[in-house]
């Protein structure tokens, strides 16, 4: 996420950790430097300047330029400064007073707003709500279908109409909730390729119709400043209460991200950050500014291990540790428990001064862990319990069975023995902290 972004920055600011004295000119010289790393994120022009404007002004104040670590404190005020252009402080999504609360999603074509939907539904779902999901976007059969399909895959209901007209849809929508004891209806709209009156004019009337506590603004962050410039026409006719963050996963320059919020002064409320559905994060202002300026995500990284991790196998596995009963099957478990976190990308990038240093042109590779999957895969219970029996043709076979090779193959089981030992070790060294290895 942003990655480009953060490696900019991290050269500014390592040139102003390193400075032992600061002066007026070192720091105007490095805001030079921010500045031209926002522009060339794409960032809105005149919130780059009042940003540099900001951290200039605080910056060259004495008590600065007179601190032991002036480097160190000038980049707090740049990361406190990102946090206040990002919004300062987390903004929970809303459900306003009535049952159902009401959630409409808009935004042009492609930007995102159906999966969102599904993103969303399975997200609050989470937090003990019962969502449902609403096909307004009549426009193209096909999008009624892609909204079933990822209430079937959630196991989430989804309201349609075979009717033309989504301001009853929406109404009908309502009234199924309300009977059905949902309280939480999330309405995917239809989006257009450009802005136009036609469906400015629908989004206006299902408004009218539905008074949604939320109307959030989907922008796909790939599109950079034309994100910006459309959110402010949408801002204008449909005054939407909050903003998600689509796409942040690609190659996103960072640019919507980093002025959204300045330019129509509403929050971001969550950021997508795959095509998965459960690649959706709240948004934190002051977590995002730490990951763009390079100092990690600790808390975002703890929190998808809590969700993801389950608590009862954990448990299960520090006694099989412990009886040294570790065997590939569990290795497999622990596979599959990282796997769940997400990529490994986004991963590394939460952790502090990974991108910085020893992680950085490192591709950790996914590929490998399905590797692993694969040869496991292959292997009959008695082999994961006992690998042990596996001889020549045992691992010639699970080769061929997983599409690997034999040394693939050799290379797992010898990682394997290793940890074996390792646990051996720990056993008799004492309780010392382990860690996994889990790529090939
Ligand atoms: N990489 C990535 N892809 C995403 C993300 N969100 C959505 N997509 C992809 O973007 C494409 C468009 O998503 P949709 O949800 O269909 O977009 P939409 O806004 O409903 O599009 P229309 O209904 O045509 O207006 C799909 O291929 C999604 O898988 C994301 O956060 N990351
Ligand atoms: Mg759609």
């Amino acid at each position: 996420m942003l990655q480009e972004l953060t490696e900019k920055f991290e050269t500014v600011l390592r040139n102003l950790r390193g400075q032992g004295k600061l002066s007026e000119k070192n720091i105007a010289d490095s805001m030079r430097e921010v500045r031209r790393v926002l522009l060339e994120a794409d960032v809105n022009y005149k919130v780059a300047r009042q940003f540099i404007a900001d951290v200039e002004q605080r910056a060259i104040g004495q008590e600065v330029l007179r601190s032991i670590t002036p480097g160190q404190m000038v980049i707090k005020i740049i990361h406190d400064e990102l946090q206040k252009l990002l919004g300062e402080k987390e903004t929970p999504i809303a459900f306003g007073k009535g049952t159902p609360g009401v959630i409409m999603l808009v935004g042009l074509q492609g930007c995102g707003k159906t999966t969102l939907a599904g993103k969303l539904a399975n997200y609050l779902r989470r937090k003990s709500r019962n969502p449902l999901m609403v096909a307004a976007d009549i426009y193209r059969p096909a999008a009624i279908e892609q909204l079933k399909v990822i209430g079937r895959n959630l196991d989430i209901q989804v309201y349609s109409q075979s009717t033309q007209d989504a301001v009853a849809i929406s109404k009908g929508a309502i009234e199924h909730a309300r009977k059905n004891m949902l309280d939480t209806v999330i309405i995917d709209t239809a989006g257009r390729l450009h802005i136009n009156e036609e469906m400015m004019a629908e989004l206006t009337r299902i408004k009218s119709a539905t008074q949604p506590a939320e109307i959030l603004f989907v922008a796909d962050s790939m599109t950079g400043q034309d994100a910006v410039t459309t959110a402010q026409s949408f801002l204008q006719q449909l005054d939407f209460t909050g903003v998600v963050l689509t796409k942040l996963d690609g190659d996103a320059r960072g640019g919507a991200a980093l002025s959204i919020r300045a330019v129509t002064a509403r929050p971001i409320k969550f950021i997508s950050v795959g095509e998965k559905l459960d690649q959706l994060e709240p948004f934190h202002p002051d977590r995002m500014a730490s990951r763009i300026l390079g100092m990690g995500d600790v808390v975002s990284l703890v929190e998808r291990a809590q969700e993801t991790i389950d608590a009862e196998k954990a448990i299960t596995l520090e006694k099989k540790l412990r009886r040294q009963e570790f065997t590939l099957e569990d290795f497999y478990d622990q596979l599959q428990q990282v796997k769940r976190m997400g990529p490994l990308q986004d991963l590394m990038a939460m952790i502090p001064g990974a991108q910085a240093k020893a992680f950085r042109g490192l591709q950790v590779d996914d590929q490998a862990l399905i590797k692993v999957e694969a040869i496991i895969n292959s292997m009959t219970l008695q082999e994961r319990h006992k690998p042990n029996i596996l001889n020549g043709s045992r691992r010639k076979r699970i080769a061929k069975g997983s599409g690997t090779s034999v040394q693939d193959v050799n290379r797992l089981l010898n990682q394997f023995n290793m940890i074996q030992k390792m646990i051996k070790s720990m056993k008799h060294g004492g309780g010392k902290h382990m860690s996994m290895p889990f790529g090939m």
